[in-house]
């Protein structure tokens, strides 16, 4: 058995559009329909149903709880603010608060609001003002209540999927814009994390914890030939660590928040610098057990990821780790395994201060719509009824007692 420190935050995390449903002011709204996709329509309910979810959250002993902030609603036309929609966030923070559950708040989680793709979104150096100018909104309603801050999540994955393999809208195939949007992103994050300490400080508040959630993959060769190990150095640089140097340099992270679900087996064939940043392996050299989405299940990767994040000497929380199943089995099993090996970078050095799963519920995985099964709890999408697994309920014991076998 494995024991992990009394103080360590547990629990899950969601993201505003996955759950919430109708957000109709976002760009991933418009964007189901134009590209035939499954709609995400009232998807879980959460923005109604939010206490009685955060009850089930605490009945599984969850003492922390990751969400995003959906900027579409904040500021549905550009410059224009819905007090409202910042009271439904303070209202969801305290409810948190109230059942003894630490708030981790995201302020950009891969959609934006209508108007501002329209007006050119992350490709547009504009986009860092309008995206500082609504987390100072967001900031100064809610420092009061969070200590705990991402301002993007999975950079890289949103950049990639949305502007270099035009899988997500708006569905660009261009390598400049993506870098552009890589520049305009990383500022954006520094900009945010200085505005973010500055008004914590006018307001008298301790210091916030701020950092992005980092999309890290395992990298591994299928051989060791130097084809392989020079393709991996090169791809962990770029691919895991590029940001993370370029951030702690600029002294704009308080922690690293990692999210980690599967391997990248690297196979080679040639020198050419196109194969040495992306050819994979098409064989079946190493198989592992795969998730619903074929992702392969590599829990010793985990430690791999943290290990590697040891010479920035920051705390890590876990933002992100979880598996889409139609066995719920093989859920307990990826999380037993997970932490597993969590702990094993804790006990090399690694200071991992929490770990939420992804997702607390089942919910809208963006163009692969509904069908992947991620959460702690099933919904069922007709009736909206919430039904917690048995992996919930063994997830709930070590929440409550800090041990895995
Ligand atoms: O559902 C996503 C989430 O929005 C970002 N991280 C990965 C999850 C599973 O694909």
């Amino acid at each position: 058995m494995i024991q992990f420190p009394n103080n360590f935050y547990w629990g899950a995390a969601t993201s505003s559009y996955q759950v919430e449903g109708n957000n109709v002011n976002a760009d991933w709204w418009p964007w189901e329909i134009l590209a035939g996709k499954e709609k995400s329509g009232p998807a879980c309910r959460h923005y109604e149903f939010y206490e009685q979810d955060f009850d089930l959250a605490k009945s599984l002993n969850h003492n922390a709880h990751r969400l995003s902030i959906e900027w579409s609603r904040i500021e549905p036309k550009e410059g224009e603010f819905s007090g409202q929609a910042v009271q439904h966030y303070i209202d969801v923070i305290k409810a948190l608060r109230s059942r003894g559950i630490e708030p981790m708040v995201t302020l950009h989680h891969f959609t934006n609001p209508i108007w501002f793709s329209d007006s050119g979104g992350w490709v547009d150096p504009g986009s860092v003002k309008r995206f500082l100018r609504y987390c100072d909104v967001v900031t100064r309603a809610l420092a009061p209540h969070v200590h705990f801050w991402f301002t993007i999540n999975e950079p890289t994955i949103y950049f990639s999927h949305a502007y270099l393999w035009g899988m997500w809208p708006p569905q660009a195939r261009s390598f400049l814009k993506t870098r552009s949007v890589r520049d305009n992103m990383v500022d954006a994050h520094i900009g945010v994390y200085r505005l973010m300490h500055k008004i914590y400080k006018e307001l008298n508040i301790p210091s916030p914890s701020v950092s992005f959630a980092h999309h890290m993959q395992a990298i591994v060769g299928c051989d060791q030939g130097l084809k392989n190990r020079l393709a991996v150095a090169m791809r962990v640089q770029l691919y895991n660590l590029e940001i993370l140097d370029h951030l702690t340099k600029a002294k704009a992270l308080d922690f690293i928040g990692v999210n980690y679900y599967s391997r990248h087996l690297v196979d080679v064939h040639s020198w050419w610098i196109g194969d040495l940043l992306m050819q994979t392996c098409k064989d079946n050299h190493h198989p592992l057990k795969k998730n619903f989405l074929g992702w392969d299940i590599y829990p010793e990767g985990l430690a791999l990821v943290l290990l590697s994040l040891k010479k920035y000497n920051l705390p890590v929380i876990i933002a992100e780790n979880g598996i889409c199943t139609t066995d719920d089995n093989e859920r307990w099993e990826y999380i037993q395994s997970h932490l597993r090996n969590v702990h094993r970078a804790m006990s090399q050095g690694v200071n991992v201060a929490g770990y939420l799963y992804w997702s607390l519920m089942d919910n809208f995985e963006w163009a692969y719509g509904y069908a992947p099964r991620f959460g702690l709890i099933e919904i069922d999408y007709n009736t909206h009824l919430r039904t917690v697994r048995e992996s919930a309920k063994k997830y709930a014991d070590v929440c409550r007692t800090g041990a895995v076998t």
